[in-house]
């Protein structure tokens, strides 16, 4: 679709979660983070030469007052630039073109993608997680401590994430767990909340069990060598075949193994990894092969289990997952800018790209839920401002996902405090501007913070 040269800014769609996400100049080059090439895990992999912007299912562009052209798929997957006073889209389709007032199009096209693709969209209630307190040293001893100081606080769920499991692949309690994952998820479910526990499902470290037993699951590249998923934890993490019928199988296996221990809260993370470019089982599929597996998720845990996606391609997850993660980690500190603006990589932690991105993809609540990571009571490890903490409060209640990390022994009484009011109050939240709340008559303008982020 055609737009005329005065336009301004064009809506860029990250490809993954943790992808920058938000209108950015439309004719400047691309800044590609400055970093080896196999540590990049939120550029799509098809795009890493591309010169100038493009997003993944959809793009946009600005027209002044208010007015926006958009260019979506309604497939799961495509990739739109604007070139040439156009809005290009490459990819199956079927493709929607809309023109017309910002949040009207964008609700829009949000419904056209929910009638194509299935919308599911559920508030989980509170989530403690356990990441951004414990991290790796989450263990037996100190989910006990979690359950116990937490009393009767209103979350829904206490979710165990990555640090359980003896590695990425062995999805088996590590010597921190010695009574097992059923007994953890018992101890959560005694207290009349859901037990919720993190699985990065196709992913396999070097050293694995997985890959000991298994070498051919492992996806290859053309050169027959593993694809290279992550290296969040040292050694290279390798990226699985979804498509070959023995992994599909393994699995559907693993994730009924963890609703039979009693997790029925599952954040599953680096999704991406599914729909990476390799030479797969079933050749030329990359989106597909993702949203296939997630649906052999699905029909393994069945309706009821709340699947919350990480690190997850964003279309391909609608009508699959209860909800998605719609930026980067929210980390207890605010902006990295070594990685940030130094090496033009704005997926990893910190809290200003997760407000930023994450309040640019609001339009697609109403077809899957939207986790914009965690908000912070404490004070302490939390470099954090009072005012910063309150912005990613803000943003909790703007998009209907609250969760916290905090360890309880870390908050004094008045943040405890503070945490008792934002597990059970539900402010009227009404959208004034782009990036600018009324929240219980109180005036949230997130404005500068998304116009400070770097493209
Ligand atoms: C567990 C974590 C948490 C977190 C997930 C994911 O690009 N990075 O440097 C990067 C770091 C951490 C990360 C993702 C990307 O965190 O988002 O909530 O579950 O895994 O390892």
């Amino acid at each position: 679709m055609t737009f005329p040269e005065s336009a301004g800014r064009f809506y860029q769609h990250g490809w993954q979660s943790w992808s920058p996400t938000g209108w950015r100049p439309r004719t400047t080059k691309l800044r590609h983070p400055v970093v080896p090439e196999h540590q990049l895990q939120a550029t799509d992999p098809a795009h890493l030469d591309d010169v100038y912007p493009g997003g993944a299912g959809l793009g946009a562009v600005e027209l002044g007052e208010g007015q926006v052209s958009l260019l979506g798929s309604l497939g799961s997957d495509g990739w739109v630039t604007s070139e040439n006073n156009r809005l290009v889209g490459t990819g199956a389709g079927p493709w929607h073109p809309i023109t017309g007032e910002e949040s009207t199009v964008f609700e829009g096209y949000a419904r056209e993608l929910g009638l194509a693709l299935g919308a599911r969209s559920a508030d989980p209630g509170p989530v403690w997680c356990s990441w951004y307190g414990l991290y790796g040293e989450v263990s037996e001893d100190l989910m006990s401590r979690v359950i116990a100081e937490w009393g009767d606080s209103p979350f829904s769920i206490i979710q165990i994430d990555d640090g359980w499991q003896r590695t990425n692949g062995d999805w088996h309690p590590n010597d921190d767990f010695p009574s097992g994952m059923a007994a953890q998820a018992e101890r959560i479910r005694t207290t009349g909340r859901t037990a919720g526990l993190w699985l990065a499902p196709f992913l396999a470290d070097t050293g694995s069990e997985l890959i000991d037993r298994y070498p051919e699951m492992l996806l290859r590249d053309e050169s027959g060598n593993p694809v290279v998923a992550a290296h969040n934890w040292g050694d290279p993490t390798f990226a699985l075949d979804v498509t070959r019928p023995d992994t599909q199988e393994w699995i559907g296996g693993l994730m009924r193994q963890v609703v039979a221990w009693g997790f029925t809260y599952l954040k599953l993370d680096f999704l991406y990894a599914a729909a990476l470019p390799g030479a797969h089982h079933r050749t030329g599929e990359r989106e597909g092969a993702y949203r296939r597996a997630a649906e052999t998720i699905r029909a393994a845990v069945g309706p009821d289990v709340y699947l919350l996606a990480c690190g997850a391609p964003m279309l391909p997850s609608i009508g699959v997952f209860d909800a998605i993660r719609v930026g980067p980690d929210a980390a207890p500190i605010w902006d990295d800018v070594n990685r940030t603006t130094h090496l033009a990589d704005r997926s990893g932690p910190g809290a200003a790209d997760a407000i930023s991105t994450s309040l640019n993809r609001l339009w697609l609540k109403s077809v899957i839920g939207i986790d914009p990571d965690v908000a912070y009571f404490r004070s302490r490890y939390c470099l954090l401002t009072r005012g910063q903490r309150g912005l990613l409060v803000d943003l909790a209640h703007v998009c209907g996902f609250r969760a916290v990390s905090d360890p309880p022994w870390w908050l004094d009484r008045d943040e405890r405090q503070a945490l008792d009011t934002f597990l059970t109050e539900h402010p009227t939240v009404q959208q004034v501007g782009r990036h600018h709340f009324v929240l219980d008559g109180r005036e949230v303008d997130f404005t500068p913070v998304v116009e400070s982020r770097p493209w």
